[in-house]
C-alpha cells in the first residue's frame, strides 16, 4: 500500500475518465460514489455492510462532528476511522455549506462564519484555519477547503463576490493545512452558472495548487439542464491529472451525466436518505415501496440485483416492514440503494475502460424508460 496520495488515470472515453486514487488507507476506484456518513455513521448501515456494497470511501462532515461529539473528543478517542470502525479512506466536507443550510443566526465575514448550533443553540465559529484543524483532528484522508456556496437564485455580482471570498479562503486553507504526507487537500470551484466566473475560480485554485479539485455550487436548485450546462465546460478548466469531485450529486441520471462530462467523484445523501423514507432506486427507475400495489407482490424489488434486500425478501415484505415502521425497512432499502449506486459506478468504470461508455449509457436510459414492473 502506498504511503502517499496520488491519482492515476487509466482510460478515457470522450470526456469520461476511469482511474485510481491511492491513499495510505486504500485505493479509491474512479468514478467513485461516496456514501454520506454525516454523524460518524451511514445511517441504518453497519460499516462492513457499506464496504460490502462496494464503497471505497465515505464522506464525513466537519459541521456535525464539531457540534456533536466534538472534534477534540474524536481525536482523543483515536480519530474518526477508529471511532466509527471504518478503516478505508474518509473525505470530510469543510463545514461552510452545512452552516449555511442548517445553523441558526449565521454571520458571515471575511474572517469566517459565526453561528448557533442547530442541536443545542451553542455559539461557534468556523474559519478556514479552524476547519483545517477540525479535519486534521478527525483524521480525514481528503480534506476540503473552507468555502461559501451561495444560495441560488443570486445576482451574478453576488455570486462573483462569494466566489472571490471562497478563493481567498482557499489560500488560507492551503496555508493552514500545511505539509501532511498521505493526506490530500481539495480546492472547491465556485462561480454559479457563469462560465467566466467558473474559469476565474479554476485559475485561482490552480495557481494555489491542490491534490484534487471539487466543483461546488451546483445541485442547489438550478435544475439538471443548467447543471449539465456548467459541466459541459467546467471540468475542462481543471487539471487533467488530478481528481475532480462534484459535491452533493445526485440522482442516478445526474451521476451518469456528470461522469460523461468528466467528473471522477460524487457524494449524495439521496440513496441513504430515501432508503429510510421508502424510496428505492432500481434499474427501472424509482420505486415507492409504500405503494399498495406491492402488498401482495412475492417478487424481489429488482430481480437483477444481488443485494440482501433483493436476494432474500419480497416486495410484499419490504412494503409490510415499511408500513409497520420496522427498523429493518430502512436497513434493507438503504443497502439496496447503496448497492445499486455502486453497481452504476462499477458499470461505468468497466465501460470507460473498454471504450464503450456510449453503449452503456444508452442501455442505462433504455432500461429506465421501461419503468417499474
Ligand atoms: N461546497 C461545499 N460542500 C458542498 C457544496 C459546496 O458548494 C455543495 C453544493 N452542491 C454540496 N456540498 N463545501
Ligand atoms: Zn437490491
Amino acid at each position: 500500500m502506498t504511503e502517499r496520495f496520488g491519482f492515476q488515470l487509466n482510460a478515457t472515453d470522450g470526456a469520461a475518465r476511469t482511474g485510481v486514487i491511492s491513499t495510505p488507507r486504500g485505493e479509491i476506484r474512479t468514478p467513485a460514489f461516496m456514501p454520506v456518513g454525516t454523524a460518524a455513521t451511514v445511517k441504518a448501515m453497519m460499516p462492513e455492510s457499506v464496504a460490502a456494497t462496494g464503497a471505497d470511501i465515505l464522506l464525513g462532515n466537519t459541521y456535525h462532528l464539531m457540534l456533536r461529539p466534538g472534534a477534540e473528543r474524536i481525536a482523543r478517542l483515536g480519530g474518526l476511522h477508529k471511532f466509527m470502525n471504518w478503516s478505508k479512506p474518509i473525505l470530510t466536507d469543510s463545514g461552510g455549506f452545512q452552516v449555511m443550510s442548517l445553523a441558526e443566526l449565521r454571520k458571515l465575514t471575511e474572517e469566517g462564519v459565526t453561528f448557533r448550533s442547530h442541536v443545542d443553540g451553542s455559539k461557534h465559529e468556523l474559519t478556514p484555519e479552524r476547519s483545517m484543524e477540525i479535519q486534521r483532528l478527525l483524521g480525514s484522508d481528503i480534506v476540503m477547503c473552507f468555502d461559501e456556496c451561495p444560495a441560488l437564485p443570486a445576482t451574478e455580482e453576488a455570486v462573483a463576490e462569494s466566489m472571490r471570498l471562497s478563493m481567498r479562503w482557499a489560500q488560507r486553507s492551503r496555508d493552514a493545512f500545511g505539509d501532511r504526507p498521505g493526506h490530500a487537500l481539495f480546492g472547491i470551484m465556485q462561480g454559479g452558472v457563469t462560465p467566466e466566473l467558473r474559469e476565474e475560480s479554476a485559475e485561482a485554485l490552480k495557481s494555489i495548487g491542490f491534490e484534487g479539485y471539487a466543483i461546488g455550487g451546483l445541485a442547489v436548485g438550478e435544475g439538471q439542464e443548467a447543471m449539465f450546462g456548467v459541466l459541459d465546460y467546467a471540468p475542462g478548466f481543471l487539471p487533467e491529472d488530478k481528481p475532480r469531485y462534484l459535491m452533493g450529486v445526485g440522482k442516478p441520471d445526474d451521476i451518469v451525466g456528470a461522469v460523461k462530462r468528466g467528473v471522477d467523484m460524487m457524494d449524495c445523501v439521496l440513496p441513504s436518505r430515501s432508503g429510510r423514507t421508502g424510496q428505492a432506486w432500481t434499474r427501472r427507475g424509482q420505486v415507492n415501496i409504500k405503494n399498495a400495489r406491492h402488498a401482495d407482490d412475492p417478487r424481489p424489488l429488482d430481480a437483477a440485483c444481488t443485494c440482501p434486500a433483493c436476494a432474500n425478501y419480497s416486495r410484499a415484505y419490504l412494503h409490510h416492514v415499511f408500513r409497520a415502521g420496522e427498523m429493518i425497512s430502512g436497513m434493507l432499502l438503504t443497502w439496496h440503494n447503496l448497492h445499486y449506486y455502486q453497481e452504476i459506478m462499477a458499470g461505468m468504470r468497466a465501460a470507460i475502460a473498454e471504450g464503450a461508455f456510449a453503449a452503456w449509457e444508452a442501455e442505462f436510459h433504455a432500461t429506465r424508460a421501461q419503468g417499474d414492473i
